[in-house]
């Protein structure tokens, strides 16, 4: 399989942990995000969209899109180890977690967003900083009043063993913590949590400042 990725992209990081996890192996291909490769007609034929993660797989066709969705194909191609509990109950728990990660907190700090608050709003560094900072706590916030009252969290967001909403905290986490200096003392359950996860190999070697051409700031 061939992964369309960036080392800062958080999305990328998503596909890579679970990867890992499943015991896959991708070689990844850099679409420079700060260059604006996402928008050169060679990247736009493989994902109109114009953002990464894209995943060519071994028999060719249509690009596989959105972290979620690959990582849902993911686990229907390799289920073990499960990304997502047996009970449908727990599925929708799992994913509902995921997805205020993945679809509410993560797309509010996207380059794309990011350039149209700095050219379009011109909002100052300053502002566009307090932007980055707040959207992303407000969503490790949200994750954090689900896992610190309900019974299913365990040493992972859903039990014992790490799921998709494990894949997506750590995502989140990320952001907070290596691109945007969020103070994270408001969210212990989820900073346990992410701890848990980067002591697991396919977590933390995927992690976006260990990949080639990283730049930490
Ligand atoms: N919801 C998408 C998000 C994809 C996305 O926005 N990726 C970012 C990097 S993490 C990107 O490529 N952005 C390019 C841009 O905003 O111009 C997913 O989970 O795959």
């Amino acid at each position: 399989m061939k992964l369309y990725g960036f080392w800062r992209s958080l999305a990328s990081y998503r596909v890579r942990v679970a990867l890992a996890l499943k015991g896959l192996q991708a070689e990844e291909i850099s679409i420079d995000l700060l260059k604006g490769k996402q928008h050169e007609g060679d990247y736009l034929a493989v994902n109109p969209q114009g953002v990464v993660p894209a995943l060519i797989l071994d028999e060719g066709g249509t690009p596989l899109f959105q972290s979620l969705a690959i990582l849902e194909y993911l686990e229907e191609l390799r289920p073990q180890p499960p990304l997502l509990p047996k009970d449908p109950r727990g599925r929708a728990r799992v994913r509902g977690l995921s997805l205020i990660a993945a679809a509410d907190g993560h797309p509010l700090i996207v380059p794309r967003v990011r350039n149209y608050l700095e050219k379009e709003l011109k909002a100052d560094e300053t502002a566009r900083n307090r932007w980055l900072a707040h959207w992303t706590l407000r969503a490790l916030e949200a994750i954090e009043g689900h896992l610190a009252k309900e019974k299913e969290t365990g040493k992972f967001c859903h039990g014992d063993a790490p799921t998709m909403a494990d894949i997506c905290l750590a995502s989140q986490m990320i952001g907070a913590l290596a691109y945007f200096s969020v103070d994270t003392k408001g969210v212990p359950t989820a900073m346990r949590i992410y701890n848990e996860c980067m002591a697991i190999e396919a977590f933390a070697k995927a992690h976006p400042l260990k990949q080639p051409g990283a730049k930490p700031h």
